[in-house]
């Protein structure tokens, strides 16, 4: 069945996400619909800050760039890319730099993202860092570039809708793709098929779609979300609700541990007596590791952890699951904290408030009841 996002707003394919904006096209999934180990690509939500480029007819005849600081720049077809270089196959998260902004308190500027600015699939593609030892980087190179193919929300193809880029050392990781498949198909066009970045663990506009050019420059990068309080956070706490004009600010890199509950989901039902129910969810926690999930029915005064399995390969999510111990009948709420390799919890109220509404990870928190209601 098709629902409104694919008839009103071409987003074929896609089944149950809520909209955030219709131009430019941003929509995002329900918690109780990230479920899968793998985000089905019909459930994988959709981030576009500028309109989409123009059809691709040729996918493997799709050219991209390299040039700037390297010494043999390159100008390679899709299908060269990917006859030339090893493939590689890796289950990673991708996730909105504003992903939980709505729960900011005051309001944060920008799209009002609740948890479901992320999912997680199989990317196929080249390290980027193959390619760039290919092209032979400069010592002058220090940072990067990267250019997609759609025009502004204005429809602009003068200037970029967005244009961000990583410390030379983000770029050379192994697990920095340039992508052409996801979950084992075409990329699809929508998520920038035919060839995309994923720059894992860092905010998702890293992760350039219909993949132009990447310019390998001699400083840091200063295209559209690069400057001013874009995708920047500030170093010293901030009062909420400020401006945030002229404070010292860092630009945000590796996203912060986060967890969502995925079953039940929020406004769930049991029957009366029911003393033990499961609870699952994903978690994951940008470049670092997840140490550990814990649930909580009572505010948090006793917490349950949870057993997780473990992820693929780094930058995969954990799924986690918990059976959940409850007194009696009632209502309850349900929150799921999870804890980074360095010690780092997620809060229960978001602390880091910033003007953009960057990195908040605020536990998620589902109410159920068992028995008749209150
Ligand atoms: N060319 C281009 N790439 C882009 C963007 C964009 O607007 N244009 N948005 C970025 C942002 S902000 C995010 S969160 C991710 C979203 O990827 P998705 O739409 O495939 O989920 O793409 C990134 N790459
Ligand atoms: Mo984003």
């Amino acid at each position: 069945m098709q629902d409104r996002l694919s008839v009103e707003f071409g987003l074929s394919g896609k089944d149950g996400l809520s909209l955030l904006g219709d131009v430019p096209l941003v929509a995002e999934t329900p918690e109780e619909l990230l479920d899968d180990e793998t985000t089905p690509i019909s459930r994988f939500f959709v981030r576009n800050n500028g309109l989409l480029p123009e059809p691709v007819t040729d996918a493997d005849g799709w050219t991209f760039t390299i040039d700037g600081e390297v010494e043999r720049p390159l100008n390679l077809t899709l299908a060269a890319l990917k006859s030339r270089f090893p493939h590689k196959i890796l289950r990673m998260v991708l996730e909105c730099g504003g992903n939980g902004r709505s729960f900011f308190e005051p309001k944060a500027e920008g799209n009002p993202w609740t948890n479901g600015g992320v999912g997680c699939a199989e990317w196929t593609g080249v390290s980027l860092g193959d390619v760039l030892r290919e092209v032979g980087l400069n010592d002058s190179a220090l940072f990067t570039g990267h250019f997609g193919a759609d025009p502004d929300k204005h429809g602009s193809h003068d200037k970029q809708a967005m244009s961000r880029g990583v410390p030379i050392a983000k770029a050379l990781e192994e697990h920095t793709l340039l992508v052409w498949a996801m979950n084992g198909e075409p990329l699809p066009f929508i998520h920038g098929g035919p060839l995309r970045l994923i720059v894992p663990g860092w905010p998702g506009s890293l992760s350039q779609k219909w993949l132009k050019r990447i310019w390998i420059r001699d400083r840091e990068h200063d295209g559209p979300g690069m400057t001013g309080l874009s995708y920047r956070l500030p170093v010293r706490p901030l009062a909420p609700g400020s401006e945030g004009q002229g404070v010292e600010t860092r630009i945000l890199e590796s996203m912060p541990v986060r967890s969502i509950v995925t079953a039940p989901a929020d406004g769930g039902r049991y029957p009366a007596g029911t003393r033990s129910i499961a609870v699952r969810g994903a978690a994951w926690a940008g470049d670092d590791e997840v140490a550990r999930v814990e649930v909580t029915h009572d505010g948090g005064a006793t917490w349950t952890e949870a057993a997780m399995t473990p992820p693929r390969n780094r930058y995969d999510w954990v799924r986690w699951q918990a059976a959940l111990s409850l007194p009696g009948d009632g209502p309850y709420e349900i929150f799921a904290r999870a804890t980074d390799s360095q010690g780092r919890a997620q809060p229960f109220r978001a602390a880091n408030w910033n003007p953009n509404g960057y990195g908040c990870n605020v536990m998620h928190r589902v109410a159920v009841t068992v028995g008749p209601e209150a």
